[in-house]
């Protein structure tokens, strides 16, 4: 990477073009002026949008694409890229600037005069997948900053197990609001006990947030903090391109994370709104528009960057072609071993996974299992770790209760990266958003523990893992009131199907120890899906004794106990509760009415399914039975507007579980006498 300060690098953030025409190249100005441009002209366009931020950022943003960022935009996926993060999604026209003048294929001025319209791959907030260049999905502040401690975290430990072809930086622009959100705090304290010296925050230090001076709202002394958390801090004036490249080039010999405090005036240029919330988030105006282009002496029309002007950006685009053709040559030095071994990974390669379900299962149809299905999950992990070398395990301060760490798992720390253990500490946002990090970063699969109860922890993140595609697995155990004395604070009620609402999540709740091992399996497989896996704390018995090498789960829902003769009542139940429904179907062959049991591991993959399979396993039975120890909302999909429920409709106790599930008629003779009573029987 190069670090070296351009001949420009003194000109004054003010000065005009005509002396950057002066200078041998293009004037730094001249070149965060375009950026600036560019930003307010596609905003006032789209009559939507944020022109503040990319005007304030300019600077610092040029400073970085044209001197210290290593990327090349012809290949936006090459491995050793570093990672640009704009946390501060509000301000994407200042990525989609660089983007077009770095000189990415697809980002064309049509598409920046597009912004923010159906189609074009500029929309509101960066979004990843939908624009080559955009290393993730942002715009809920602080979660790009989470995020790229993920991708950092990544860097480390795959260079801790490759060498040097894995060598780059995460560079994140974070705004005050990035700061004020709580998931920063976890990032920060994180990254910082972490030592994860190639993250660099660049730190949009303008005072403004929407509703005005900040001053309104914060008084935190950022550089403090930060320092607090085991960074190094300093603060720059945002527009002195000297001053920025110096503190970058500072940052890039640092022991550990890097926070540089960029002073910068929001909106930089425009004659009456630049320093006030009022350039934030909306156009600014023909008017002020005119008066910016006088101020910063930018006399071209709107979206016409002048050719040298271009051609000196273009420039910048293509200085990390040597460090990626000397990266291709270290790539091809690699031994024989370890190039497949880097391939497979980056391909995300799961060879090994089906033949390790497989004896996982052989194994439980030779030796059944009566346990938990967190002990389960723990079982299935000590084969599926071993196989996949991808697999980055962690939880958030409740490994032994998360079964998540299998015996071999040594701990990833400062000292050794190489560890496939994370102990989050009690941070179950930063842990998730952290995840996605890893997950986009490319060559890990994270999968993490905790408390299903805090999946409200992590939501926004499980969120965004769902929008962008990744494949990310949540272990989430103690799934119901089966967790029993802890009580309601810790009993989830709500959570599944708070979960199955969000669109792309798969949200698995395996029944016994074959089925979780099968979850697993497909959690794994899902390339373009985060899972959660909803995992019992008490024990449950092995309901499939028999081996058999497809994976029932796949469907999402399959008969696990048949009927004698034509079924009269179908029970669908989940996890723990399959069990009780099949005390129930023997409950009511006492009573003479058959019914058949189907166990529902996967909502979304059986609601996905084709229609003929779908009614297949849901069947024609004329009475239709829920039973899950949750809420019951999402379940009429499956049993009908008028097919009886068993499950909970309020807050858990505290108590045994097993007076729990008296208590709340979660029981085989509750489920029974719902038959009955639907077949007018009782
Ligand atoms: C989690 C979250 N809450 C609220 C918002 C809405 N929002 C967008 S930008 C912003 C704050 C703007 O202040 P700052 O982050 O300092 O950005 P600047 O105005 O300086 O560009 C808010 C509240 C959001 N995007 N994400
Ligand atoms: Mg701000």
């Amino acid at each position: 990477m190069s670090a070296n300060a351009s001949p420009t690098a003194a000109v004054a953030p003010n000065a005009r073009r005509e002396q950057a025409a002066a200078s041998p190249a293009v004037a730094h100005t001249a070149l965060a002026n375009a950026i600036r441009a560019l930003a307010m002209d596609a905003v006032e366009q789209a009559k939507s949008g944020h022109p503040g931020m990319p005007m304030g950022m300019a600077d610092v943003a040029t400073v970085l694409f044209t001197r210290f960022l290593k990327f090349d935009p012809a290949d936006a996926a090459w491995p050793d890229r570093d990672r640009f993060v704009l946390s501060a999604g509000h301000g994407s026209m200042l990525l989609y600037a660089l983007l077009y003048l770095t000189g990415y294929p697809a980002m064309t001025l049509d598409q920046i005069k597009r912004f923010r319209q159906l189609g074009s791959i500029t929309a509101g907030h960066p979004e990843y997948g939908h624009t080559p260049g955009v290393e993730t999905t942002t715009g809920p502040l602080g979660q790009g900053l989470a995020t790229a401690v993920g991708m950092a975290i990544a860097e480390r430990h795959l260079a801790a197990e490759f060498g040097g072809v894995v060598d780059h930086k995460t560079y994140v622009i974070a705004s005050d609001g990035d700061l004020m959100e709580g998931i920063s705090q976890e990032a920060i304290a994180l990254a910082g006990h972490l030592k994860l010296n190639k993250l660099v925050v660049l730190f949009d230090d303008n005072g403004i947030s929407i509703d005005g001076a900040l001053s309104l709202s914060d008084s935190v002394d950022q550089i403090k903090r930060f320092e607090a958390a085991g960074w190094t801090a300093s603060r720059v004036d945002g527009h002195d391109p000297q001053a920025i490249a110096s503190a970058i080039a500072k940052a890039q010999e640092s022991d550990r994370p890097v926070l540089i405090a960029c002073k910068t005036t929001i909106g930089f240029g425009a004659p009456s709104k630049a320093g006030k919330a009022s350039s934030h988030g909306s156009p600014l105006g023909a008017d002020e528009i005119k008066g910016a282009r006088e101020k910063l002496g930018w006399t071209h029309p709107p979206f016409e960057i002048p050719a040298d002007i271009l051609s000196a950006w273009r420039k910048a685009g293509e200085r990390s072609k040597p460090a990626h053709a000397d990266w291709t040559k270290r790539l091809n030095a690699l031994d024989a071993g370890k190039r497949a071994a880097f391939d497979s990974r980056m391909r995300n390669e799961l060879q090994a996974l089906a033949g390790a379900v497989a004896a996982i299962k052989q194994s439980l149809a030779a030796t059944p299992k009566d346990i938990a299905t967190r002990s389960a999950s723990e079982f299935a992990l000590e084969s599926l770790v071993p196989a996949l070398p991808a697999m980055i395990g962690g939880s958030a301060d409740l490994t032994g209760s998360n079964n998540t760490r299998t015996k071999t798992m040594k701990a990833m720390s400062a000292a050794d990266y190489s560890g496939r253990f994370i102990h989050y500490g009690v941070r179950e946002h930063g842990m998730a958003a952290a995840m996605n990090g890893m997950a986009l970063h490319g060559g890990i699969i994270p999968y993490s523990g905790t408390f299903l109860v805090f999946s409200d922890y992590c939501r926004p993140a499980i969120r965004l893992a769902a929008l962008m595609g990744q494949r990310v697995v949540h272990v989430m155990t103690h799934d119901s009131i089966g967790l029993g004395e802890d009580g309601p604070t810790h009993q989830p009620v709500e959570h599944l199907a708070a979960l199955r609402a969000i669109p792309n999540l798969l949200v698995f709740r395996p029944c016994d120890a074959v089925e979780t091992a099968e979850c697993w399996q497909l959690a794994l497989e899902a390339k373009n899906r985060p899972s959660v896996l909803a995992l019992t704390r008490q024990n449950v018995p092995q309901l499939s004794r028999d081996f058999l090498e497809r994976n029932r789960c796949a469907a999402g829902a399959y008969e696990i106990a048949a009927a004698d003769v034509k079924a009269e009542v179908s029970i669908f139940a989940t996890g723990s509760e399959v069990t009780i429904a099949v005390e129930a179907q023997k409950l009511l062959a006492a009573r003479g009415v058959s019914a058949r049991v189907v166990s529902v591991p996967c909502f979304e993959l059986l609601l996905e399914a084709p229609e003929a399979a779908r009614r297949a396993v849901i069947g024609d039975a004329p009475v239709k039975i829920g039973v899950e120890a949750a809420i019951r909302q999402g379940w009429d999909a499956i049993i009908g507007s008028d097919g009886a429920f068993v499950g909970m409709t309020g807050f858990g106790a505290s108590a045994p579980y097993k007076d729990l599930y008296k208590h709340f008629g979660v029981t085989p003779e509750a489920v029974a006498a719902a038959a009955l009573s639907k077949l007018g029987k009782n």
